[in-house]
């Protein structure tokens, strides 16, 4: 079951940049970042609350680390802005499985490692309005 809004993934250029945006203009601070080589990015997640499936919600902001990576291709081709919704759930092999059952191109056979080592896959876009849907979850609090 999907029980938060685990993130909302932003693209931009320049990572520092953006996080001296978030934090001037909204008080936001770095919760946590890293580089993350298999997806091709530099991540700052800035955690804006709690939710009450004992998750969080963050802002994710992201930097490319290589042209081929799939945010610098889509930065080169829309600009900054909004690049994916991330939907936290317990089970996202469980919720992965049944919404293929629903005909959603789901992209990884196996979920693969995100931020803080969780656990993600992510839905085609096309088969979600137009919209790169993103399923997570989280590591146990001392797994990663
Ligand atoms: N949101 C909405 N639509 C998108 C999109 C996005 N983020 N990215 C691509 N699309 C659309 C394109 O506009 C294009 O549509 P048209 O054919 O109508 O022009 C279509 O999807 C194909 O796009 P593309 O540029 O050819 O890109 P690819 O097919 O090579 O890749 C996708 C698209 C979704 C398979 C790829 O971006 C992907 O694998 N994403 C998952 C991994 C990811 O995004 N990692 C970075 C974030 C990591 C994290 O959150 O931790
Ligand atoms: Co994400």
């Amino acid at each position: 079951m999907l029980t938060r809004i685990d993130h909302i993934g932003i693209a931009c250029f320049d990572l520092d940049r953006t996080v001296e945006f978030y934090r001037n203009t909204y008080g936001f601070e770095v919760f946590h970042s890293e580089v993350n080589e298999e997806q091709g990015v530099r991540e700052a997640m800035l955690k804006i609350n709690d939710t009450g499936d004992g998750g969080a919600s963050y802002l994710q902001l992201l930097e490319p680390t290589r042209e081929d990576s799939t945010v610098a291709k889509w930065l080169a081709k829309n600009g900054e802005g909004v690049h994916h919704i991330a939907f936290g759930t317990a089970d996202v092999d469980g919720d992965a499985a049944a919404i293929k059952g629903k005909g959603v191109r789901v992209l990884y056979d196996e979920p693969r490692r995100g931020s803080m080592g969780s656990r993600i896959t992510f839905l085609h876009p096309k088969d979600c309005g137009g919209v790169l849907t993103e399923l997570v979850t989280a590591a146990e609090p001392g797994e990663h």
